[in-house]
Parts: C-alpha cells; structure tokens; sequence
C-alpha cells in the first residue's frame, strides 16, 4: 500500500514514522519548499516510547511532485484542512482513499468540497505526539485511533480493514466504527474542555481536573457540546465529566495540542472546536455561553501572543 502522509507536523511525523519502521512505502507532503528540501537532507528524528532515537529517511513531497497514493491521511492543523484537500485529486487519481485524523469538525466538509464523500475515511486519534522541533517527533504516548467510513462514504469494508491493519503492523492500536460521525462529535465534546483550559492556564492534560474553577469550566463546555450533539442528530453515549476525567488521566503527562500551539505562538485549533460548538449551536437553537467565551479567550491569547510581556 502506498501511503502519503499530509503534514509534517507531531501526528504526521509520527504516523509516517511509524509505518516507515514497519516497512511500508509511505511519503510525507509539505508545501514548504524550504522545510522540504531540509527533512529531505536531514530525515525526521524519532524518538520512541522506550526515548530510543533513529533517524527517518522518509521522501518528502511537494505538491507539485504528488502522485497517486493508496491511502492519504491529512494531518493538518484544522485552520489549513482547506489547502492541504487541493492535494488530494492529484493523491487520490488511481482511486485511492483519504482519511482524516485531525482534531475538529468541519475538516471532512472541506475535503468532501474537493473530492466529493465518497473514496473519505474518518478518524480520531488519542496518540501522543510532541514536536521540540521542525521535522523532530517525540512519541508521547500510546492511544487508540478509531476509523471508519462517514456518512456518504463508498469505502468497502475490506479497504476498512486494511487501513486498520497498517496501523496495527506499526504497532499501534486502530478500531473500525460504524458510528464514525458520533465518535467525532465524542472526541470534540472532550477537546473542547481539555485544550483551551490547558492553554489559558499553561498545565498539562493531569492538573486539569485538579483546579477546581476550570474543571468546572471544562465539564460545562463539554456538556454545551454535548447537547448541540444532540441537537445535531448525533446520540453521543459518554458522560462529559467521566469522559474528560478519563482522558485527563489517561493523557495526564500531555501538554494539549492547543497548549502546543500557544506556547509555540502558531494559531490554534479553536474555531474547529469550540468555535464550531458555537457555530451549529447558534443555527439549532442552543445555547453555547461557556463555548463562546472560550473561543473568545483563545482568539484575544493568539492576538496578543506578538505583544506579550515575560
Ligand atoms: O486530543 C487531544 C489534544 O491535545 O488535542 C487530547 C486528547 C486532549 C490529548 O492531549
């Protein structure tokens, strides 16, 4: 199977570094010329569970360069979903297959705009991944990731199957769901009370819970998120508070993606997480007053991040 892994990024480096040590034919595409041609020469560093260091001699593309692949996984942060699915006709011309793992709603929309629903795979993933550098991937913690066919995908079962099996091969954990749409919507509805608490406050995932004034900021915004959920057809069978204990234990040593994100002055996620809680909520009639305002917290953080004092 040939595999292109869009995004050179902690999930992207780790996915393709990942399947490269399992020997399967994977590539990574950047539409960076200069960060390309640097991974090129250099390879990705790797550094493993068990902190064991290789290097990855992974080829990476730009997208002029693309050819047709098996299966493309767009790892992307969410803000740039729209430019990296102008990859996917080039990637998927000999009727390959896209998936997504990124974090968010809406990311399946924007690909679906260019390619049409039908060769679209969907996903979450819980693995840890931290990037101390461009191309540099520290693999941070085991997790499952779940996939399966969305709502107007024409993916088979057995194409299914082997999308998990590569995972597996790599040594990490992959479910198939057929309730694809509602596991995103239970992965959001944990995001949205993890990652923006975690970035104001600058803790890891396992102090959250512990601060009594934000856990109960982060039960709230999950619960919002839960009813638009509801609202939006989905049945999401988890209680917010458990699930986000859960996941806070589970991942307690993680700084969150949007911690990641704020430390290192990039733009977040948050308008594909609570942003979009927001959003549909606003169009299904339900209140979202705790969503709002962190969307609002997080947009004033990225704005100030140039005029920060130390
Ligand atoms: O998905 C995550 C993220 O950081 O984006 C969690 C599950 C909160 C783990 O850190």
């Amino acid at each position: 199977m040939k595999i292109a892994v869009i995004g050179p990024g902690a999930l992207g480096c780790l996915l393709a570094g990942r399947f490269f040590g399992a020997g399967a034919e994977v590539c990574l595409v950047d539409y960076r010329p200069e960060r390309a041609a640097f991974l090129q020469e250099r390879g990705i560093i790797f550094i493993d569970l068990d902190g064991s260091r290789a290097v990855r001699r992974i080829p990476v593309v730009l997208p002029e360069g693309l050819k047709p692949a098996d299966l493309s996984i767009v790892t992307v942060k969410a803000g740039q979903t729209s430019t990296a699915a102008q990859d996917l006709p080039a990637l998927m011309a000999g009727g390959g297959i896209a998936l997504t793992l990124q974090n968010g709603l809406g990311n399946l929309e924007q690909m679906a705009a260019v390619t049409g629903p039908r060769r679209l795979l969907a996903g979450v993933t819980f693995l840890g991944a931290t990037q101390p550098a461009a191309g540099e991937v520290i693999f941070a913690g085991q997790g499952t990731t779940i996939i399966g066919a969305p709502k107007g995908s024409l993916v088979r079962s057995d194409e299914l199957a082997a999308v998990a099996e590569l995972f597996r091969r790599a040594g990490l954990a992959c479910q198939i769901r057929d309730d694809i749409d509602t596991v995103l919507w239970e992965k959001l509805i944990v995001n949205v009370g993890i990652n923006p608490l975690t970035a104001i406050l600058r803790v890891r995932n396992g102090a959250l819970p512990e601060i009594p004034e934000a856990w109960k900021l982060a039960v709230a915004a999950a619960s919002e998120a839960v009813e638009v959920a509801r609202a939006s057809g989905m049945a999401p069978a988890i209680d917010p508070e458990k699930r986000l204990k859960e996941v806070c234990t589970a991942t307690a040593a993680n700084r969150s993606s949007m911690l990641q994100d704020i430390l290192a002055g990039r733009p977040t996620e948050i308008d594909a997480l609570n942003g979009q809680v927001t959003t549909r909520g606003a169009a299904l009639g339900v209140p979202t007053p705790v969503n709002s305002f962190l969307t609002a917290i997080l947009k004033a953080l990225e704005q100030a991040s140039p005029l920060r004092v130390n």
